[in-house]
């Protein structure tokens, strides 16, 4: 896009001065909110524009924040900045370069649902960010943005950031929870959802670093603007972290809807040496494989085109693999991923990753037999559904994909077709 909503730094140098974010409109639209809306409208508009959560679930915004009872209190709002999914590195930008833009959505999040704290928690390798966003924090309570009384109100609000240690699981948001509690970062039973009993059991709304970054300018300009861009189910834009077999890896911001096809070969330039493209990622590792035919890759990329293609958006990690690429090699790689960051809370999770690492360790090395791509799918197959977590059932997805839609790579890692060579 010429004119970027969220990636606004591409377009005016310096954006993350704070000065520079003020002469561009910056906190007007939480200005607007703490001085003329209640917090009931200001839900409504982000309920109106139709933004869905950017994390990787699509769970609508505005409705998520609707669902904190004006009951029991304290209200908290989290920032999810656990940005971990392989293939992911969107809200890095947004902190790194237009920093304020997301921090005034956490700050309009806050008044929607009175919260008088809110916290960012970001993964641990991101601790310069951390140090970055203390900076801004610190500015913004300097130039009496944060703080006690606002603009002459009696609302309040202060950030805290927080560190993760590195743990994919905590991008998890009730496993984020714990771990922000100081607890061992492991996904929690839900229901009760955050909303409702979140960070030390109080309701809680979490959202995705971009999701907040959106929320500034869907006040500043109205709902019926943002759903200018977009599909009518699907509306605004999207950042799509686009990496693997292209020219031009990167983060696009554009309409969501776009297709593959526009978004690999106009945006990315297309496949390295003129290679076929052979296999897409929509979300990360957590993906089902999608086979790149034609009609893949005319596939709007929404919430719901996906579906068609027995895929999700998620996070929209784009990750494109090019013919050279054996499956059930990248089924091994993910495994090991999923293997390495589950919490072991859950049986199906901890024992299912592990089972599957060794299957799949045995078949990339030549030591398998036919009959032991079955026995993967086995084991994939008793772990679906059971798992306490999103982890747990998203680790089979590249692994039930890759042997349904290509079995041959599996055919030919496997050595002879007998079980005696099994160790
Ligand atoms: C109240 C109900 N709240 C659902 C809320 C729920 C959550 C959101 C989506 O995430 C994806 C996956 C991962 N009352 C509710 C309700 N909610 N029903 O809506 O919930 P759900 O269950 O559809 O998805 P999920 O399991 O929370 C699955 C990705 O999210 N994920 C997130 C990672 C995000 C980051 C990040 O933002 N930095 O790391 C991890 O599992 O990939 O696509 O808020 O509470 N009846």
């Amino acid at each position: 896009m010429s004119q970027h909503i969220l990636l606004r730094h591409r377009d005016i140098p310096h954006l993350d001065r704070l000065e520079v974010y003020q002469q561009h409109g910056g906190f007007e639209a939480f200005r607007k909110a703490v001085t003329s809306l209640q917090p009931t409208e200001v839900i409504q508009v982000v309920k109106d524009s139709g933004l869905r959560g950017r994390g990787g679930a699509g769970f609508p915004t505005g409705l998520k924040w609707s669902f904190c009872p004006n009951t029991i209190w304290p209200h908290y709002v989290v920032a999810n900045a656990d940005e971990s999914e392989p293939g992911t590195f969107k809200d890095r930008e947004i902190m790194e370069s237009n920093p304020f833009q997301f921090l005034e959505g956490l700050m309009i999040a806050a008044f929607a649902i009175q919260a008088n704290t809110a916290y960012i928690y970001l993964r641990g390798e991101y601790w310069h960010i951390g140090k970055l966003l203390d900076q801004k924090i610190a500015e913004l309570e300097a130039a009496g943005l944060l703080g006690e009384g606002l603009f002459g109100t009696n609302y309040s609000l202060r950030l805290y950031t927080h560190m993760g240690a590195g743990a994919y699981i905590c991008g998890e948001e009730t496993a984020l929870l714990e771990s922000l509690e100081g607890k061992l970062g492991q996904p929690r039973l839900r229901p009760p959802f955050p909303a409702v009993a979140g960070l030390y059991a109080r309701p809680t709304v979490i959202n995705n670093v971009e999701t907040l970054a959106n929320v500034p300018p869907i006040i500043q300009n109205g709902a019926a603007w943002y759903r200018d861009f977009g599909t009518d189910k699907s509306p605004g834009v999207k950042i799509f972290s686009l990496s693997g077999h292209v020219n031009r890896p990167g983060n696009y911001e554009l309409p969501l809807g776009t297709t593959f096809r526009e978004l690999i070969y106009n945006y990315g330039g297309g496949i390295p040496e003129g290679r076929n493209i052979k296999a897409i990622m929509s979300a990360g590792a957590s993906s089902t494989l999608i086979m790149a035919d034609e009609r893949a890759l005319d596939t709007p990329m929404d919430y719901e085109s996906l579906v068609g293609l027995g895929a999700s958006l998620g996070s929209a990690s784009v990750i494109v693999l090019d013919e050279t690429v054996n499956m059930a090699w990248l089924a091994q790689k993910t495994t090991h991923f999923f293997k390495h960051e589950s919490c072991g809370k859950c049986t199906p999770c901890r024992e299912g990753t592990y089972w599957m690492t060794h299957i799949l360790d045995r078949i990339v090395a030549g030591k398998a037999a036919e009959a032991d791509v079955e026995l993967l799918q086995a084991v994939a197959g008793q772990m679906q559904g059971k798992c306490l977590c999103a982890l747990g059932e998203f680790s089979i997805l590249p692994v039930l994909s890759s042997i349904q839609k290509f079995r041959s790579d599996y055919l030919e890692k496997v050595a002879t077709p007998s079980l005696e060579v099994q160790s």
